[in-house]
């Protein structure tokens, strides 16, 4: 590789901004169990405060993702300064429509039209929220669906669906975005009313160019191949954002690269040819987990770290050669190509360009050693740990 190159991968690299997910500092768990851990945040401030630790040693958090209500507070501006102050920015806007005994039978998609509103009307409340933190992007998730065939008309769910994202639409502001989040099952298991891209494509097209398609990586049917989907998205202009993170049996919410590093690098391979690494394709890159049983700071810095070295390895594809092979229906050289990049070790290369940037060259080291884990575990002592509840 020439210095050029180098410097290339390098500028590649540095540009790249991962969003985090304040719930990821937070407790969680599964359906059996929540463990606490100590240190836990009790609220959104300290929740920042974490993240401001896993940029602190990557030097590639953007922002943060909020999730109302579990980080409601009453002055948002207040919270984005404190943001700010720390080095960070609110970033998406998750809405919550699932967590409260009305929506037993769905959120928009309800037949009772007092509960549609109810809905509605969060979802245009999280719209307040972006207009007083500077977020740009509302993210919609809906665990809309049914669990027995003839429970609900699935054609009327859709209209009530569209309707709401229609009213939704209409109150963002000319720079906000709304961006729709699909899933195939959970925790509806017969029907789901937003279960793939399509559905939640042929939603975005109708709405409009403020209307954009989520990948959530843990989200498909095993065996889906998740980067076509992104390749035919950001050929479209509909790739709004990524929730990144790992599955091997249902919507696990893992660490990104832990079960399938080489899916992750044809991923992001699909989106450096989309161009979907220019900050103007406005694709958010954020990390959908929770950390269960391993400590959560630096679960969220590997994560980072993990993506780095996949962007790193996608950056040192060698395009002209992929390109001369494919042309010529080299099928195997241009594999070849592919494969040489994925088998390349990155990690010296980003431990130099950390060195580059001030950082330390192992973020994971740096953490341990920083007393920080100790620090909170001493300090945050009273109040009640925040989780999926708060
Ligand atoms: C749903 O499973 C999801 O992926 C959505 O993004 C939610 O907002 C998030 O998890 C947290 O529950
Ligand atoms: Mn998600």
């Amino acid at each position: 590789m020439t210095t050029s190159d180098l410097a290339d991968v390098k500028a590649g690299l540095r540009a790249l901004q991962i969003e985090v997910p304040s719930w990821a500092f937070g407790n969680s768990g599964t359906r059996f169990k929540v463990f606490g851990q100590p240190g836990v945040p009790r609220d959104p401030w300290e929740k920042l405060a974490d993240a401001a630790q896993v940029h602190r040693y990557t030097g590639a958090v953007s922002s943060v993702s909020l999730h109302i209500p579990w980080d409601v507070v009453e002055d948002y501006g207040k919270l984005a300064a404190h943001a700010e102050d720390l080095g960070v920015r609110i970033g998406m806007i998750n809405s919550n429509v699932f967590q409260d005994d009305d929506y037993r039978l769905g959120s928009v998609c309800n037949p009772d039209p007092r509960i549609r509103r109810k809905a509605t009307d969060h979802l245009l409340q999280c719209v307040d929220i972006m207009d007083a933190t500077g977020s740009r992007d509302l993210k919609l998730w809906f665990a809309d669906g049914l669990n027995y065939p003839g429970q609900d008309d699935l054609r009327a769910r859709q209209d009530r669906l569209g309707e709401a994202l229609r009213e939704v639409y209409a109150r963002l502001g000319d720079d906000q975005r709304m961006v729709l989040e699909y899933k195939f099952f959970e925790p509806a298991f017969y029907a789901t009313d937003v279960p793939d891209w399509g559905t939640s494509y042929a939603h975005c097209l109708e709405l409009g160019a403020k209307a954009q398609v989520v990948v959530d990586t843990g989200h498909h049917a095993p065996g889906t191949n998740i980067e076509f989907i992104v390749a035919f998205l950001l050929r479209q202009g509909k790739l709004g954002a990524f929730d990144f993170n790992s599955r091997f049996s249902a919507d696990d919410d893992l660490i990104v690269g832990a079960a399938d590093p080489f899916q992750l690098f044809r991923i992001l391979h699909e989106v450096h040819l989309g161009g979907g690494f220019d900050p103007a394709s406005g694709v958010t890159f954020m990390l959908d987990q929770c950390h269960n049983i391993e400590p959560k700071i630096p679960g969220q810095i590997r994560s980072i770290m993990n993506v780095q070295e996949a962007v790193a390895k996608v950056l040192l594809v060698d395009r002209a050669a992929l390109g001369v092979a494919q042309q010529a229906g080299d099928v195997l050289g241009a594999h070849g190509a592919l494969m040489d990049a994925y088998n390349t070790d990155v990690r010296p290369l980003l431990a130099d360009l950390r060195s580059e940037q001030g950082l330390a060259p192992d973020p994971m080291a740096a953490y341990k050693t920083s007393g920080y884990a100790e620090q909170i575990a001493a300090d945050r002592v009273g109040g009640n740990q925040a989780g999926w509840g708060a």
